[in-house]
């Protein structure tokens, strides 16, 4: 069976980085149904897109928060080195009313993390991109000139904003990232993005041959401007390109309906135009003429080859 609960921010950042392992709550009709094995899902008061699904792995009843303050490490419990000093049951009172605690007596719901919830992986990966590519500000960082940052001062900062925001997290997000964005050093002291910054960094791309042609993805209100001026990269260091169509038909749609264009870059080899390849496959040059620009017809994709 699965159960829901609400948790303010910080218990919830407890829970969803597992450093609180046991919720409190009064034993009513809600709680008394739960067993051991059942599934609860967590969703964060202050940002319900934030869940995170645990199982229950022990049930530990009282008869007063008293009793359980005694008998349960309270560490495990939410509280932390910094405040377990002054811990005291009466902390629940701010939460339940001493006749409602008197009338159910109270529980102790002992879980382990399941799954982190996707979303929230992906929100916290929007954010780390912002942070390394545009904004290390935010996070009160800066970056190298080769576009490093401190992961020491980056979980520091982004622990500020989202105390969830763990090493784990972090490893999690570069390792499962859908497009490869971030690089960690050898040790992993220090981490950067691969591409798509707008602060002025040398990420060290490695200058590459491209293939015949390349692509890239916009959509139909830049088509008059590109077609007039070229590809510039606007925010960005580089104009980014594509190796294949589908590539270029995702990033265009992140705006809305996409339009790709061919990308001549042969002839633009040939003329001595630089090109660079990211370490996660994206093309990146300074700029595109629009004499090697071709505006892909819809349904019409190229053949392969
Ligand atoms: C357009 C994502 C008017 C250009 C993607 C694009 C990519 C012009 C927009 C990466 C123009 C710039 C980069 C001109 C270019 N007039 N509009 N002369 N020249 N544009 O986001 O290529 O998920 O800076 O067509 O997958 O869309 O962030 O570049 O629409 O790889 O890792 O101006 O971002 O990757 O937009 O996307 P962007 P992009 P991530």
């Amino acid at each position: 069976m699965k159960h829901d609960m609400h948790l303010a921010p910080q218990p919830f950042g407890m829970i969803r980085s597992g450093r609180k392992t046991i919720e409190l709550r009064l034993l009513d009709e809600k709680r008394k149904i739960i067993q051991v094995g059942d599934e609860i899902e967590f969703t964060n008061l202050k940002d319900r897109r934030q869940r995170c699904t645990v199982e229950v792995v022990a049930l530990h009843p009282f008869a007063s928060f008293q009793e359980l303050y005694q008998h349960l490490p309270l560490l495990k419990c939410g509280y932390t080195e910094e405040d377990i000093g002054t811990a005291s049951p009466s902390d629940m009172d701010q939460y339940y009313s001493p006749e409602a605690q008197a009338r159910y007596g109270v529980v102790g719901i002992e879980v382990k993390l399941l799954q982190r919830n996707v979303g929230d992986l992906t929100a916290s990966g929007k954010f780390l991109a912002l942070v390394l590519r545009h904004q290390p500000q935010k996070i009160g960082i800066t970056l190298d000139e080769h576009g490093w940052a401190n992961v020491d001062l980056l979980l520091a900062g982004m622990r500020r904003r989202d105390p969830a925001f763990t090493r784990d997290l972090l490893e999690e997000i570069v390792r499962t990232d859908n497009k490869q964005r971030y690089s960690f050093n050898e040790d992993h002291t220090m981490i950067r993005a691969n591409q798509g910054h707008s602060v002025q960094v040398d990420v060290e791309l490695e200058e590459c041959a491209p293939p015949k042609v390349l692509y890239h993805g916009t959509v139909e209100k830049f088509v008059p401007s590109i077609l007039a001026n070229g590809l510039i990269p606007k925010t960005r260091l580089y104009v980014h390109l594509s190796a294949d169509y589908e590539t270029a038909v995702s990033v265009g749609s992140r705006r809305g309906k996409p339009v790709v264009f061919r990308v001549d870059t042969e002839a633009m080899a040939q003329a001595g135009i630089p090109f660079w390849l990211s370490s996660n496959g994206v093309w990146l040059t300074k700029y595109v003429s629009p004499a090697y620009l071709t505006r892909l017809e819809e349904g019409h994709p190229p053949t392969r080859g």
